[in-house]
């Protein structure tokens, strides 16, 4: 008998790789990319400082929604205030009216950290995603997987204080500052569950085209509001040198065409070369659904908001 891996399964002589199909089973989703780990990567503005290795560690090992209030809060400090001073003009209006909210109830401000439970609580009742601590960059099809349940999985870990503008990979500011607010506006939350729920059981090649999709527009969109560029990535709502490098007229700008940029490549040492521009979140919704709908499955699925779980119904 031919043995198959235990993560593909078969069906109708179709193979496919195994996907949660219940909220609890996010559990098996925690495969770690190590591209970026401060013991391993030399470029890592940690490598050299043992005592902030000794801290990620740490902060590793707490598996609750509780921040670790370590002395890098006061990188934070800078760049909180930094990055707040350019969001009137450079923020979608979207992630300017959560941030008010966020201030106002969950503790958002210069001089503290604020609880995850706190920012998932507020983030349920808006537009029903919730925050789960991850240790670091997860594979994509992990990530992408908990984004259909409406989990957004979240690091705790902050940026070295030596490098506080640009950050290669993600951290609490860039969770916070980056992808918290826009994730609370609920058309933008749609579009990042059908994100996630076209990369079920999908193919190596499909999950590629999907992250980086994700990372052209979650990560690095623009859109335009009253004729004016304004940012809604969190890649560049969380980095001050690259909002400006953004919106700077200097680097090339595209209409958002899901084919287009789900092949583009990428760059995720420094700055982008390309931005996609979409006209409205509901418009970027809309071609992300065309482009889903034509990815090949044995299979479709649908998500149960009742039991969060996913369904899986057999194409005839
Ligand atoms: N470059 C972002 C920042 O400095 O906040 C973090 C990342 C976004 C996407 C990948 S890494
Ligand atoms: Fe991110």
């Amino acid at each position: 008998m031919k043995r198959i891996s235990e993560d593909v399964r078969t069906t109708k002589e179709e193979k496919f790789h195994w996907f949660p199909k219940k909220i609890s089973e996010l559990d098996r989703c925690h495969h770690l990319v190590t591209k970026f780990d401060p013991d391993l990567d030399q470029d890592h503005p940690g490598f050299t400082d043992p005592i902030y290795r000794q801290r990620r560690k740490q902060i590793a090992d707490i598996k609750q929604l509780t921040l670790y209030i370590s002395v890098y809060v006061i990188a934070r400090r800078e760049v909180f205030s930094t990055l707040k001073s350019l969001y009137p003009t450079h923020a979608c209006s979207e992630h300017l009216e959560a941030f008010k909210l966020l201030e106002r109830h969950c503790g958002y401000n210069e001089n503290a950290i604020p609880q995850l439970e706190d920012v998932s609580r507020f983030l349920k009742e808006r537009s029903g995603f919730q925050l789960r601590p991850v240790a670091g960059l997860l594979s994509a099809r992990d990530f992408l997987a908990s984004l259909a349940f409406r989990v957004f999985q979240c690091t705790q870990y902050i940026r070295h204080a030596s490098s506080p503008m640009h950050s290669p990979e993600p951290d609490c500011v860039h969770e916070l500052l980056g992808h918290v607010p826009i994730l609370a506006d609920k058309t933008f939350a749609q579009f990042s569950q059908n994100i996630g729920l076209a990369s079920l059981g999908a193919t190596d090649e499909e999950i590629e085209k999907l992250s980086t999709l994700y990372w052209f527009t979650v990560e690095f969109g623009l859109c335009k509001q009253g004729g004016v560029l304004k940012a809604y990535g969190a890649g560049l709502l969380s980095s001050y040198g690259e909002l400006l490098h953004s919106l700077s007229g200097e680097p090339e700008l595209r209409e958002f065409e899901p084919e287009a940029a789900a092949v583009q490549p990428y760059q995720d040492q420094t700055f982008q070369p390309v931005y996609f521009v979409s006209e409205s979140f509901s418009d970027a919704k809309k071609k992300l659904r065309a482009y889903a709908a034509n990815i090949k499955r044995p299979f479709s699925v649908k998500f149960d908001p009742y039991t969060y779980s996913i369904d899986v119904l057999d194409n005839p």
